[in-house]
């Protein structure tokens, strides 16, 4: 698989024109720092690319991005070949997806379960047995990435952890497998220091940020014979403390530590009314729940978007959820 993708994609990169790199709404620590040094790969081999984003805040990926070219998207940009990470359905590319109508060529590379309408390419790879689409990247394009010389190695090695580390929660979910620790011995061996990338990815954040993330806490509401959490952040605490919930990292990773807990939502209100549901469990399938609503993910996480009153959509989700514990 490795020389034909490898072999398939820079065909199709040096046909094209000019290149977007593009990933899943509400992106994430995988899919933009794939974008990142997929960039850079390309770059190494003459091609100019641009990441198109939805505008969001990606200051904490600064520490990676010095070379780094990118833009919010306009509504009517025309690119030859369109790449895109960490996603493969229509509907996870929000408004995005319009670059996919002018594309001659597309390019998905992905980890995440197969969903329902996945988007139409020229070459697809989606393997859920990869811990990240980083590490998709650097498993087919290898050649390509040993070639390069050791500082840019170095450069695709610390991005490619930071991958990991995001999609991974820091070594702590069950993505976390011999093959990926034998992965970042390679990272390390290209000069990846690990101490480095956790201080720069997981140790960087404001003092607002956990002003955001204690107000959140203080809404924990537990079910279910204390089984099931949700908690949420609502646009009224953002604005209060003058943040931009898109720019920070995942809220519901400081739950993840409670004991005995059968499953956890967060809920986040994205505009008045609309709330994006992020669900963990290592009990049940929180995928198939996740797909009900037109999300996806995997099966201990996964996410979805829901319409209506905070009561309204917490009431939905754990009906859902109790039903799931039901049928174990
Ligand atoms: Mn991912």
């Amino acid at each position: 698989m490795t020389e034909n993708f490898s072999e398939g994609f820079f065909a199709l990169a040096q046909q094209a024109q000019n290149i977007a790199l593009t990933t899943h709404i509400a992106s994430d620590g995988d899919g933009m720092v794939s974008a990142i040094i997929l960039q850079e790969i390309l770059r190494q081999s003459g091609l100019s690319s641009t990441i198109i984003t939805d505008g969001e805040d990606l200051s904490r990926y600064s520490f990676l991005m010095q070379n780094c070219q990118y833009r919010a998207f306009q509504g009517d940009e025309q690119f030859d070949l369109v790449i895109v990470l960490d996603c493969h359905s229509l509907e996870r590319l929000g408004e995005r997806s319009a670059l996919l109508k002018h594309a001659r060529s597309v390019v998905v590379m992905d980890h995440h379960v197969s969903e329902h309408n996945p988007i139409p390419a020229d070459l697809t790879v989606i393997d859920h047995h990869f811990v990240s689409v980083g590490a998709i990247i650097y498993r087919l394009l290898e050649p390509q990435i040993k070639s390069l010389q050791p500082a840019i190695r170095k450069f695709i090695a610390d991005g490619i952890y930071v991958t990991i580390l995001n999609d991974t929660n820091n070594f702590s979910n069950s993505n976390t497998t011999a093959e990926v620790f034998a992965l970042c011995a390679e990272l390390a061996r290209d000069g990846m220091q690990a101490h480095l990338m956790h201080q720069a990815f997981l140790q960087n954040q404001s003092a607002q940020e956990m002003l955001y993330v204690g107000n959140s806490l203080a809404n924990i509401k537990l079910y279910h014979h204390d089984q099931i959490l949700f908690f949420h952040s609502d646009l009224a605490l953002a604005a209060r403390l003058k943040i931009d919930p898109s720019s920070l990292m995942s809220v519901i990773r400081y739950v993840q530590g409670v004991a005995n807990l059968w499953a956890i939502a967060y809920f986040r209100e994205l505009k008045k009314g609309v709330w994006k549901v992020s669900l963990r469990s290592l009990k049940i399938n929180v995928q198939e729940i996740a797909a009900k609503y037109g999300g996806g993910g995997h099966r201990n996480a996964a996410g979805l978007t829901l319409k209506g009153t905070l009561s309204e959509v917490q009431d939905q989700i754990l009906q859902d959820i109790s039903a799931a514990i039901k049928q174990l």
